[in-house]
């Protein structure tokens, strides 16, 4: 795909129609998550991207439906703008046989290998050398896939995203590092754990990858990052480490809101719900004069039933088999 600013207008439009499709998807598919929590049926721990959905969309809007992506806690946005199967993640928060792992991972074990989603891991970090296991991969076997590791910034801070940062770099891997940069690691602030005067996008570029940094909220400006680092990457030009601006809405883990703890303020809580990716891009649309709102109207509307009809099923569904407990402890032959 070409990048948005370089396509004519109609074409940009469609990409625009697309970009915006995919945040709302993800954001309605995490406010019925939020609804549904209290019923007490979803049993595991849920991490939500509402706000950071243009990451997601914009990142994933620019990759080839055979590239790769792995995530971490806060997966979910990753997994459906990849293309991942929506019954079966939403199968999966209910610990349901159905679900995309069985029942046996919840929330922050998503997994869609026809998607190329080949996983999230809530061990922060940990997903991030896997991904560049993957890269390496293709580059040995000579394939022209492309990578991406999701992180949030926290995991900038472990030793193994320098690891692998390095091996990558070495290898001119095939590689982009998404960083969400949405300011908090669970309610640690970015003063109180990274130096005010050097930038998290610096880190990567320390480790001579190429590395930018952009507004999160911004899909079209995510897409064209992604779509940059993307053609980098696949022309064996190397790894890219993108650093977006983001903000979280809701409490770090669970679906209420946790402002009231004191580690943030109201004001600025308030300032980046101004910067709402999806009520932002959408206005940006409706000025465009292209916008078709009976169109989205009806989208909306598709997406609700298909969200509806994901929760009917999932809580329908039966739970593994006692006797299954055992079955892919160990690698079967
Ligand atoms: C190795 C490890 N240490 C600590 C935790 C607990 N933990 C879960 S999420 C999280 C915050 C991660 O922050 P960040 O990477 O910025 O992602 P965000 O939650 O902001 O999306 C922490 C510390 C963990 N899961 N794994
Ligand atoms: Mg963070």
């Amino acid at each position: 795909m070409l990048a948005a600013a370089t396509l004519p207008p109609t074409v940009a439009t469609a990409l625009s129609v697309r970009l915006l499709e995919s945040m709302v998807r993800i954001r309605f598919v995490e406010e019925a998550i939020a609804r549904h929590y209290a019923g007490q049926q979803m049993r595991c721990p849920v991490h939500l991207s509402i706000g950071q959905e243009a990451a997601a969309a914009g990142v994933c809007a620019a990759l080839r439906a055979d590239d790769l992506a792995m995530s971490g806690h806060r997966s979910h946005a990753h997994y459906l703008a990849k293309g991942g199967d929506l019954p079966a993640m939403i199968a999966e928060l209910y610990g349901k046989a159905t679900g995309c792992c069985q029942g046996r991972g919840g929330s922050m074990h998503l997994v869609d290998l026809a998607a190329g989603f080949v996983g999230a891991v809530p061990i922060v970090g940990s997903t991030i050398p896997i991904a560049t296991g993957l890269a390496f991969a293709d580059r040995q076997l000579k394939r022209d896939r492309v990578t991406v590791a999701f992180l949030g910034e926290a995991a900038t801070e472990e030793g193994v995203f320098h690891e692998s940062a390095n091996f990558a770099s070495l290898h001119a891997l095939p590689l982009v590092f998404v960083c969400e940069n949405n300011l908090y690691s669970v309610y640690s602030p970015m003063h109180v754990r990274q130096p005010a005067h050097r930038e998290v996008w610096q880190l990567a570029a320390g480790h001579g990858i190429a590395a930018h940094q952009g507004d999160g909220n911004d899909p079209l400006a995510v897409h064209e990052l992604m779509h940059a680092a993307v053609a980098h990457a696949r022309a064996g030009r190397g790894p890219v480490f993108l650093e977006l601006k983001t903000y979280r809405w809701r409490e770090h883990c669970g679906p209420g809101f946790d402002n009231h703890i004191g580690y943030r303020t109201e004001a600025e809580y308030l300032a980046w719900r101004e910067r709402d990716p999806i009520a932002r891009f959408e206005h940006r649309l409706q000025q465009s004069g292209e916008f078709d709102e009976l169109r989205h109207a009806q989208f909306k509307d598709a997406v609700e039933a298909e969200i509806a009809a994901a929760f009917a099923a999932a809580q329908l569904a039966p739970f593994p088999a006692g006797t299954s407990l055992l079955h892919h402890v160990y690698a079967e032959s």
